[in-house]
This record gives structure tokens, sequence and C-alpha cells, in this order.
């Protein structure tokens, strides 16, 4: 797919939220742990971190913690690629809000597949550009300035979606909307959210600090569902990741690129009012 380079009209909200990525894009606890292989995220990790580094001898504990937390997050990408079964080259991947392309690169390393990325970071989606030329794989993998909600992409084009905690920065009855009319039936969409337990009731307060603190919605969890079904998305799989990502949190807390938003997601995911959940869905 050529480059999209309609002219982006982001709302206010969208605008802020460019803002908020130009500034923190690279805080040290993204930057660093980038530098580790110069693959760079935009998630969090999952997994069991190797409890030697947080004894590593002072002089190299805090890079030791860098680079678990850094191998953490990847494993998180690799457990939603693992979601796909089998991908062929051929096959055209959506990654829905692509940061700095570190799942779309490990998709291109994966299947071999095109991937076309949509940020509306300027500063991440030239960053990201810039790694597939470094990378020499942009003929194949391409990241986009845009939004989307409105992807500009062929109907039923795209073999598997995902979102990779993106999804609380848009309404996602909006969002699958525009999934279902891009993946081709069959085609499968995987999305890794935090989303706050509504069995409990409204937002707890550690919730609403994560909303501030990123200027982010976090949606209900029977929102998505309801999201899902309103669009042919059928869920075949569904995996409460909030006992696996605890760890990363807990490791990430005693580690120097801190950002200061460790105890609240701590909090609300040890009182059970914020889920970190995996959903696969697929396109009927
Ligand atoms: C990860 O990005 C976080 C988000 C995209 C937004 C909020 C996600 C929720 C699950 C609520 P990041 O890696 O840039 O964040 P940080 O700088 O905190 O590591
Ligand atoms: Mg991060």
């Amino acid at each position: 797919m050529a480059p999209i380079t309609q002219e982006l009209a982001l709302s206010d909200y969208q605008k802020g939220v460019a803002a908020y990525w130009r500034v923190h894009t690279t805080d040290p606890v993204n930057e660093e742990l980038g530098k580790v292989d110069g693959l760079y995220h935009h998630h969090y990790g999952i997994g069991t971190p190797d409890p030697a580094v947080s004894r590593a001898p002072w002089a190299i504990r805090n890079q030791e913690i860098i680079n678990e937390l850094h191998r953490l997050e990847t494993a998180q990408a690799d457990l939603l690629l693992d979601q796909f079964g089998p991908i062929k080259p051929e096959d055209r991947l959506f990654d829905g809000g692509c940061g700095r392309g570190g799942t779309s690169i490990m998709a291109h390393a994966r299947f071999g597949c095109h991937v076309d990325g949509m940020t509306i970071s300027e500063v991440q989606a030239d960053f990201a550009n810039q790694q597939a030329v470094e990378r020499g794989i942009d003929s194949h993998v391409r990241f986009h300035l845009h939004d989307m909600l409105h992807t500009g992409i062929d109907d039923g084009s795209i073999s598997a979606v995902w979102t990779n905690e993106t999804t609380m920065y848009v309404d996602v009855f909006d969002l699958y909307r525009e999934f279902a009319r891009i993946l081709r039936p069959g085609g499968r969409y995987v999305n890794i959210t935090g989303c706050y337990n509504d069995v409990l009731g409204d937002k707890s307060a550690a919730v609403r600090t994560i909303d501030s603190h990123y200027l982010c919605n976090v949606h209900a969890r029977s929102t998505y569902f309801k999201a899902l079904a309103a669009n042919g998305l059928v869920p075949v799989k569904v995996v409460d990741l909030t006992p696996l990502t605890i760890p990363y949190w807990e490791l990430r807390m005693q580690s120097s690129v801190r950002s200061g938003i460790e105890q609240p997601f701590l909090s609300a995911y040890r009182d059970g009012s914020f889920q970190y959940l995996m959903i696969v869905a697929e396109r009927v």
C-alpha cells in the first residue's frame, strides 16, 4: 500500500494526544528500553522476571532491570503475534496505533508479511519509518501519520489486525466498524488492553489517575464485547493477563526509569478494578 498522505483532520482531543506523545514518546522508560536491542515498544510487559536482576551488583543492577523490562515487553508482543496462526508472506496486516513500530517490525520478522501501521503522532510515525528504512524492510513495513478510525484501506484486504494498548484513545464502536470493513472474512483481530472491571461499578480512583496520566479514556470491559458483537467480530479467546503483568510493574517500580504511574497500575490491578486483557476475535 502506498503511504497515505491524505491531510489529517484531527479533533482537539486528538491534537492533545499527539502533543502528549510529542513530549513523552522518548521518556526514559521507553528510550532506555528501546536502546537495549533497537526495538522500540509502547506497551507493557508480561512474564516472570529473572529474580537475579533485583539482586545484581549495584553498579549493573539498574541496567539489568532495564534489560529485563524490555524482554518482558517483547514477550508481550510475541504473545500477541502468536494469536494470528499462520500468516503468509503475501498477507497484509494492520497495526492500529503503531507507536514506534516495535510490534509491526516483529510481525514482519516472524511472517515476512506486509504491515501497515497508523499513528496520529508525527514523532512516532517518522521514527518508525526510519526504523523500517534502517532495517531494509520499508518495502513491506510502512507507517502512516493517519487516524486508524478512517484508514483508507481497501475493503477486506487485511488478514489480521491488532491494537496493542491503543484502544483507550478511541471510540471502539467506530474502531471496530472500520476494522470489520478492512478485515477479510475469517481474518483475526487481537487486542491487548487495560480495561476497567465494570462488574465492580465505575472507574476507581487509580483508573482515573491512569486516564489523566496518558490523556486517555480506559473503557469498561463490557464495552469491548458490545463493540465487537455490533460489528461482526466474534471473540474466540479471552485471556486475563493481569497476573502476568503485575511482576513487570513491580520490577518497573524498582528501576531508575519509573515514570510515576507504577503505583496506580499496581493498586488497580491488585484491587481488581483494572484488568490487562487480551481478546482474540474473528471476522465473520
Ligand atoms: C504504553 O505506552 C501506554 C499507552 C499506550 C497508554 C495507556 C495504556 C493503558 C493500558 C491504560 P508507553 O510505553 O509509551 O507508556 P510508558 O511511557 O508509561 O511506558
Ligand atoms: Mg513504555
